[in-house]
């Protein structure tokens, strides 16, 4: 069998019960064939960042995975599907996201994913709870250039 591969996925959603839908898609994660969670940060609230609708939730979870990221993707498709998804049309409100942010050391670039997510060094939601569980993921001036973005620890 591969070696595992350690990954990191971003969880983000802002319509119906962002929490719950969370919290439940960090379970369905937990229980998915090939993946075993290593690490949960804490939830956080922002703004939507180019985006419409209520405050986000955002998290980020570690997992080791044999998987291919192809297939990491679907699981994740699935996972968002089960909790409603829609895609009415680019960074609309959803009930549930879930973007493989890192996988390993990998770099992909194909029309279906593009990892390191290339968004993510530019956002707050996504590097505070990455630096809270992989700190040595997260270069101190990424961290630095987001500071200003309003982002919550919640309790
Ligand atoms: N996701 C987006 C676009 N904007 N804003 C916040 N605060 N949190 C998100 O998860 C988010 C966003 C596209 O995936
Ligand atoms: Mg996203
Ligand atoms: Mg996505």
């Amino acid at each position: 069998m591969r070696e595992p591969v350690t990954a990191y996925v971003g969880l983000g959603a802002n319509l119906g019960d962002a929490a719950g839908t969370l919290m439940q898609a960090v379970h369905q994660l937990g229980l998915s064939q090939g993946v075993v969670l290593t690490g949960q940060s804490s939830l956080y609230r922002s703004a939507p960042v180019e985006s419409s609708g209520p405050d986000y939730i955002n998290a980020v979870v570690a997992l080791q995975t044999h998987l291919t990221a192809p297939d990491l993707l679907r699981c994740l498709h699935g996972i968002e599907w089960a909790a409603g998804r829609e895609r009415p049309y680019r960074n609309a409100p959803r009930t549930l996201d879930l973007d493989i942010l890192l996988y390993g050391d990998g770099q992909i670039s194909s029309a279906a994913l593009t990892i390191p997510h290339p968004r993510m060094w530019q956002r707050a939601f996504v590097l505070v709870p990455l630096s809270e569980i992989a700190p040595q993921r997260v270069p101190a001036e990424c961290l630095r250039h987001v500071s200003e973005q309003g982002v919550v620890k919640l309790l």
